[in-house]
C-alpha cells in the first residue's frame, strides 16, 4: 500500500504546489512568525543541530541547500529516522479552545539522485498534561534532486497546549537515509473575529485517518514528550 503514496516527484509536486500552503484560508489571519526554531538547519552547536532532537546530520552539497548553506539529512545509518521539536502554544490557548486556530506545516524536501528514500512531516497535538490529542501529517514523498515544497493545513484541536513537529525519513536504498529537509515551517492561523462559525470551514487537502496511518510513524506518535521549560 505504501508504494501507492510514493508517486513520481514531478507529478505530485504539481498537485501540492496548486493545492496547499496558506492560500484559500481567507477567514484566517496567519501569524508571520514561523513557530519552528532553526528551521533552515543553519545553526549547529556542539556538533548538534540546535533546537532539534535529531538522528540526522546537516549536509551542504549534492544537492545544494534550498536556502543558506545547510539542510537536514535524516540519517547516515538508520532506515527510519526522526527529527523533531516541541512548540509551546499556551499563548494561543483562548483561541485554540474556541476552535479558532489552524496550522500550516511542512517544509522543502529533496533526495539523492534517483533514490526513493522518502520523508514526511508530522504534527502531534498535546494537552497540558501533556497527553496526546491527535496527529496529522503530509503524505510520504520523494523528489530525487529537486527541492519541493510540501505542506498541509489542519485544525488545531481544542485543549492543545503543545505541538510536536517531526520529520520522518525512510531509507529505501543505499546506506544513507536521504530524506532531506530544509526550511521547515509551522505557521498558525487564527480565525478572524467577524467571521461566523459556519462560514469558516476548514478544507484540509491531506487528511490522514488514524487507522490508515503509516506504520513506521506509530512509535513516534505514541512517544511521551518532555517539556524542558514547562
Ligand atoms: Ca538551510
Ligand atoms: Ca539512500
Amino acid at each position: 500500500m505504501k508504494s501507492i503514496y510514493i508517486l513520481i516527484g514531478s507529478f505530485i509536486s504539481l498537485i501540492i504546489l496548486t493545492g496547499c500552503s496558506t492560500k484559500g484560508y481567507s477567514n484566517y489571519t496567519w501569524d508571520k512568525e514561523n513557530m519552528l526554531k532553526n528551521p533552515g538547519f543553519e545553526i549547529i552547536k556542539n556538533n548538534k543541530i540546535a533546537y532539534w532532537e535529531s538522528e540526522g546530520v546537516v549536509r551542504s552539497t549534492d544537492p545544494r541547500a534550498n536556502s543558506g548553506k545547510y539542510y537536514l539529512m535524516s540519517s547516515t545509518n538508520k532506515e527510519k529516522a526522526i527529527t523533531s521539536q516541541v512548540i509551546d502554544v499556551n499563548a494561543y490557548q483562548e483561541n485554540i479552545d474556541k476552535g479558532n486556530v489552524i496550522a500550516s506545516f511542512g517544509g522543502f524536501q529533496s533526495g539523492w539522485k534517483k533514490q526513493k528514500d522518502y520523508g514526511y512531516s508530522v504534527l502531534v497535538f498535546y494537552d497540558d498534561k501533556p497527553s496526546k490529542i491527535s496527529h496529522a501529517s503530509t503524505q510520504p514523498f520523494y523528489s530525487n534532486h529537486w527541492w519541493t515544497k510540501r505542506a498541509n493545513v489542519v485544525a488545531v484541536p481544542e485543549e492543545t497546549r503543545f505541538i510536536k513537529y517531526g520529520f520522518m525519513g525512510i531509507r529505501k536504498e543505499g546506506t544513507n537515509n536521504d530524506a532531506y529537509l530544509d526550511d521547515a515551517f509551522l505557521y498558525l492561523g487564527q480565525k478572524k473575529v467577524n467571521i461566523k462559525n459556519d462560514e469558516a470551514t476548514l478544507k484540509s487537502k491531506e487528511k490522514v485517518k488514524e487507522e490508515s496511518y503509516f506504520d513506521e510513524a506509530l512509535d513516534f506518535l505514541s512517544e511521551k514528550i518532555s517539556l524542558k521549560n514547562k
